[in-house]
């Protein structure tokens, strides 16, 4: 497949799905480190429903201890030059991003998406209801709205449904233009979204520090830090 070089043309409407490398030089590990193992944990242990009923502990401590670490990193140049996107591109817009961590809303983006929830969230398994959460889990499970002690991290484990997946397929089937930004392509549904978009005849690029599992269904695809290729990318979008 030719692959295009060149500046793209000007979009209309843009999906960007972001994952853990748009945050790694903001200093959140990415998953799939050298190691294979995940802050430690292989990520069975730790990111699936059966894990946390088995142990609960375990679980409950590895989100509290990712959650806390937000505080110690800030968004990167990548987050900003999106977030300015998010302000300054006058047509449709969408950021899907798989990572649970804050950093694109402190960025300043607001056509922002978690598919896969948030670290800052709780979700009550007596009620069903999310809310903002901050500190351990460990030591508070307590719902605010129906009071049981069900809390869990509103974060979407392997084998859940990923949110507002309607929305999402809506927004890839009527985009120009698909961009995938610090992902490895190993996760579905998010890592099929690429097909998506360009069976539905968008331009698809990849901005990521070297190939991914996905690579060869983009039409372009630009690799080095995301902290200097997005705010790039960015120039050219709203330089047009
Ligand atoms: C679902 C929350 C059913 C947890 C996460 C076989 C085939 C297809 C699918 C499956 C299958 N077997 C099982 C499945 C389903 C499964 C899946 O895909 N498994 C994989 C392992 C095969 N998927 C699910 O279970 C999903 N749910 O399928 O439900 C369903 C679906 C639809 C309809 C009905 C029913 C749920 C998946 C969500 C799991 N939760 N996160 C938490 O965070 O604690 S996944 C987790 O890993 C992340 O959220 C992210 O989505 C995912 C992938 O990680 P990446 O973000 O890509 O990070 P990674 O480290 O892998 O890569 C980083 C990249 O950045 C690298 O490429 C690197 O080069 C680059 N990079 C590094 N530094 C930089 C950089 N790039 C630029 N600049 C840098 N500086």
């Amino acid at each position: 497949m030719a692959r295009q070089t060149g500046a793209m043309p000007r979009p209309a409407s843009i999906v960007i799905l972001t994952g853990a490398g748009i945050s790694a030089e903001s200093g959140v590990p990415t998953f799939r480190g050298p190691d294979g193992l995940w802050e430690g944990h292989r990520v069975e242990d730790v990111a699936t429903p059966e894990a946390f009923a088995r142990d609960p502990h375990t679980v409950l401590r590895f989100y509290d201890l990712r959650r806390a670490a937000l505080a110690t990193v800030e968004p990167n140049a990548a987050h900003r030059a999106l977030a300015r996107l998010d302000a300054e591109f006058e047509g449709e817009l969408l950021l899907v991003t798989q990572n649970v961590d804050d950093l694109h809303d402190r960025a300043g983006s607001r056509r922002l998406l978690h598919m896969h929830g948030e670290l800052k969230r709780s979700l009550c398994a007596a009620c069903g209801e999310s809310r903002p959460f901050e500190g351990d889990m460990l030591t508070n499970r307590s719902c605010r709205g129906c009071g049981a002690s069900a809390l869990r991290p509103d974060i979407v484990w392997f084998g859940e449904m990923p949110y507002e997946m309607d929305r999402i397929e809506r927004a890839l089937a009527g985009c120009d233009l698909f961009v995938s930004i610090g992902t490895s392509g190993a996760v579905y549904p998010a890592a099929g979204f690429v097909r998506t978009a360009r069976a539905c005849g968008a331009a698809t690029l990849e901005l990521n520090l070297e190939p991914s599992a996905g690579t060869a269904w983009f039409y372009a695809a630009r690799h080095g830090p995301a902290s200097v290729l997005v705010p790039a990318w960015v120039d050219e979008v709203l330089g047009g």
